[in-house]
């Protein structure tokens, strides 16, 4: 854990109707969130959770959620701000497969990539009212072939450079980071807690909550597969905060996220 340091990627925003953000509570009307990816450097290797969204696909695909996006808001850029390239990232894990995560994968076709056992197969064939969260599948040449959707395929993909180990349950990466398996939102979703010798534990909730307002109050998001499974995770997350003093943060809280450490400055 010597020297841990967590970087928060970030990626840009969009917007959604509030009702989707705090399902069946609201209020509604737009919000403009944040997304971002989390790079973990450790002395085992640096690994990076999630790679934003994909800014065309976004426009072609969901132009409604209105993205902003600059350069050094895409992942290359966003690595740039750091004195990174794509090479040196050692492992990409995906914490679930919806376009908001997945998008920069293509920016590493070398790089080991690591997800849940049921998330690649779900994503290949999903439900109907899961289409537009797994709407991006350039990240996968089986899930794009698997959907009819090989046009997305533009960047070299094979299916030797989109292959994933496939995991089940938690799974410490390395001392002290751990994945924590949140079903609920998708069938393989993971959130992710990271410990450090100098600081308090950092939980990073992931989708399984938004926002502080669905932690806090057991809301999920207006997307999931297993709503129950949902607030489930999110009450698991709770006893885990409790138990190791760690801080939450969430993945696409506007409130939240103006008081996170993002660009140069890190957890560690
Ligand atoms: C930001 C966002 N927009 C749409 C969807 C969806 O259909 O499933 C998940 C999701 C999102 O996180
Ligand atoms: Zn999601
Ligand atoms: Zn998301």
């Amino acid at each position: 854990m010597a020297d841990t340091k967590v970087f928060l990627l970030d990626g840009g925003s969009l917007v959604l109707d509030g009702f989707h953000i705090w399902w069946n509570k609201g209020p509604g009307g737009e919000v403009r969130f944040p997304v971002y990816s989390v790079l973990v450097d450790h002395p085992k290797g640096k690994f990076l959770i999630d790679t934003g969204y994909d800014y065309d696909h976004v426009q072609k695909a969901l132009s409604f959620e209105k993205p902003q996006q600059t350069e050094q808001q895409t992942i290359p850029g966003a690595l740039k701000l750091i004195g990174l390239e794509p090479k040196d990232i050692d492992l990409v894990f995906n914490s679930h497969f919806h376009f908001d995560h997945v998008g920069g994968n293509k920016f590493f076709p070398d790089t080991k990539k690591i997800c849940h056992k049921d998330e690649l197969s779900q994503a290949a064939d999903c439900q109907p009212f899961e289409v537009l969260g797994y709407s991006d599948v350039a990240f996968s040449t089986e899930v794009a072939e698997a959907r009819g959707m090989s046009d997305q395929l533009t960047m070299g993909q094979t299916a030797a450079n989109t292959k994933y180990e496939l995991i089940e349950g938690d799974v410490e990466l390395a001392p002290g980071v751990t994945l924590v398996y949140t079903p609920g939102h998708t069938v393989g979703h993971y959130s992710l807690l990271v410990e450090f010798d100098n600081r308090r534990p950092l939980l990073l909730t992931l989708d399984a909550a938004y926002t502080r307002k669905n932690y806090d109050n057991d809301i999920n998001a207006g997307f999931h597969i297993d709503p129950v499974a949902g607030v489930n995770s999110m009450r698991r997350l709770k006893q885990i905060e409790k138990e190791k003093n760690a801080e939450v943060l969430f993945s696409h809280d506007p409130e939240s996220f103006k008081d996170y450490k993002t660009g140069v400055n890190f957890y560690g």
